[in-house]
């Protein structure tokens, strides 16, 4: 069994891969739509995916994932660098002979009784700059279908590939294998959390995955490679990988601003991508929703592509009122997994601003009333919904040449001490404040730390591929290469902060637009600040309130500096920078000395 291509090192991977999983067949995936349909076609009809009603949401399907597989798996993921002190403080570690052995011993015809399909893929537009190839092999027709509309597959990478070029090796399967005659599940994988393995071989530009068929551990293409493995690259090769949102800001005047946005997961970084501006005049477009790649371009700026081709995003809580773009996006041509089927054949999931069903199928697929006691959809259920058909995509979302930068926005979910919007005072000070962000966690991708606040340096945490301290100096690196004037501003927001009653300061959603405007405002150099010891804060009257309720005591406290907050919250910097030994760089240290020197 074997595949030919023009690629003599693709085949022999391929061929070898075969070898150890042995599949009862190969197939190359073309990217047509047919391919696309017919693999949903075949899982529907062997029962393992539901079509939606049509007439309600056409092109739609819904897919349920075992209960042990929902979500990201942070303590199997592993970086499988040669050394262990490069893989850093924040990393799984476990030597790349000993990781690959055990795994191989599991891989060993882990897909008998499964076709193999082979995805070539690319991450940006076909032939970008930017782009980057990879190739994922996997046994999972839900993840072909999904890797078609999360990334640009098929025969045209192919083509773009060549006989010798560069791809990232991406190795997936479920790992479960089928004996002769053997139903399968209807959503094959290996419960047990502690035999899956997420693993990257950085050296090599490779992943391996097994055990899981869900999100982040299977469609391979995005954090592992867009933001682990790409960050290595970018390392090497003098760019920057991120986890980012990219949106397109217009004024009333009709000039345009690129934006970039680094936020941990479950802070909102598709709302704010998709967001509808509730000031006036003001429109936004969205790039991207999740991972931005950015180069200097020829005029020394940073320009950005958004790498994928589709949004995965968390369905409950998406509404007409979070993000109505994405609310309207996801009523035609979407895959579901794991929300509520209506008795109509409809979805449903909370938070979506329509009253609960008198009855429902829950994600589970047990009969679910409005008196269960579980959530009807689980609370990392998720859409995979191509860009192209977002209502506010910008049209130069594909453009190979990118968008050039003009602010980095960093955040995290903080009740406290972060005020609503901190520009930067400088490049390194930027690069500071990205290091210290931290986020309360809520979501269900991490299940075992929620409500405790960690540090999550440009929301790379649980993204990084190699030394966290390295890749903060690699930062600092990009900003020496550039000309000062050249790079984005960066701006430290907070849309969470909360009144001691515990009622939300700011409304959020579309009125983040007012913290942007004020921060176009700023590039343009004509928003008013006050220079703090922790950064250019809004003066009171520079953020427009106009038509929204927000108490002048609440925004007192959004733009205040509290002091004996950040004299504690020095403390446990310090205390983290500490995990980073002789890799923090030192310019970081010296942005902390300076920060203490300024409160004191
Ligand atoms: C995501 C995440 O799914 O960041 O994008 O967890
Ligand atoms: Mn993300």
């Amino acid at each position: 069994m074997s595949i030919n291509t023009k690629h003599a090192a693709l085949n022999a991977w391929i061929k070898e891969i075969a070898e150890m999983c042995e599949p009862d067949d190969i197939y190359l995936c073309d990217g047509t739509q047919e391919e696309y349909q017919r693999m949903i076609d075949t899982m529907v009809d062997a029962g393992l995916g539901t079509k939606l009603n049509q007439d309600k949401k056409p092109g739609c399907y819904l897919f349920r994932s075992d209960p042990s597989d929902v979500a990201r798996v942070e303590k199997r993921t592993f970086i499988a660098c040669e050394k262990e002190e490069d893989a850093g403080p924040t990393n799984n570690w476990i030597a790349p002979d000993k990781l690959k052995a055990d795994m191989k011993a599991i891989y060993k015809g882990c897909m008998k009784g499964r076709t193999m399909y082979v995805i070539p893929f690319s991450m940006g537009p076909i032939g970008s700059f930017i782009s980057k190839i990879g190739v994922e092999i996997t046994d999972s027709p839900y993840v072909v279908f999904n890797m078609k509309i999360m990334t640009r597959i098929g025969t045209a990478v192919l083509e773009q590939l060549g006989t010798d070029g560069d791809f990232v090796r991406c190795l997936h399967s479920v790992g479960k294998p089928l004996a002769e005659g053997e139903k399968d599940a209807k959503w094959p994988c290996i419960p047990n959390v502690d035999e899956k393995y997420i693993s990257h071989f950085p050296e090599e530009r490779m992943i391996w995955s097994i055990g899981s068929g869900y999100g982040g551990n299977a469609l391979l293409s995005k954090k592992c490679f867009a933001l682990r493995i790409a960050g290595i690259q970018a390392r090497d090769e003098g760019w920057l990988a991120e986890h980012m949102l990219i949106l397109k800001l217009t004024n009333p005047e009709g000039q345009s601003y690129y934006v970039a946005g680094a936020f941990p997961s479950a802070c909102g970084k598709t709302n704010l991508a998709m967001m509808k501006p509730t000031i006036p005049g003001w429109k936004v477009e969205t790039v991207g929703d999740d991972i931005a790649w950015m180069r200097f371009g020829d005029d020394g700026r940073l320009y950005a592509i958004n790498p994928e081709a589709g949004f995965f995003g968390v369905v409950p809580g998406t509404s007409m009122t979070s993000n109505p773009n994405a609310f309207t996006q996801i009523q035609a041509d979407t895959v579901y997994t794991n929300v509520a089927l209506t008795d109509d054949g409809d979805v449903w999931w909370e938070g979506s601003g329509i009253p609960a069903p008198a009855h429902a199928i829950d994600w589970k697929g047990n009969d679910w009333t409005p008196d269960s006691k579980e959530p009807a959809a689980h609370p990392n259920a998720r859409f995979t919904t191509p860009a192209a058909l977002c209502p506010v995509i910008a049209p130069e979302w594909e453009d190979p040449n990118g968008v050039p930068i003009s602010a980095i926005l960093i955040g995290g979910r903080r009740k406290t001490t972060i005020p609503l919007v901190n520009e930067s005072l400088d490049w390194n000070h930027g690069i500071f404040l990205g290091s210290i962000m931290g986020s309360e966690i809520t979501t269900a991708d991490i299940t075992d730390k929620v409500g405790q606040v960690r540090r999550d340096p440009f929301a790379m945490l649980p993204f990084m591929g190699y030394h966290m301290g390295d890749y903060l100096k690699h930062w600092i690196d990009i900003g020496a290469k550039a000309s000062a004037d050249k790079l984005p501003k960066i701006y430290f927001v907070n849309w969470f902060r909360k009144g001691e009653d515990g009622h939300f300061m700011w409304p959020g959603f579309g009125d983040n637009s007012r913290v942007l405007k004020w921060i176009v405002e700023r590039i343009a150099g004509t928003g008013k600040a006050v220079s703090t010891p922790i950064g250019n804060l809004p003066t009171p009257d520079a953020i427009d309130i106009s038509g929204i309720s927000v108490s002048a005591d609440d925004l007192d406290h959004l733009l205040e500096v509290d002091k004996e907050a950040w004299i504690a919250e020095i403390a446990s910097i310090r205390e983290n920078y500490k995990s980073y030994g002789d890799r923090l760089p030192k310019e970081l240290d010296e942005e902390l000395s300076k920060l203490e020197k300024r409160l004191a």
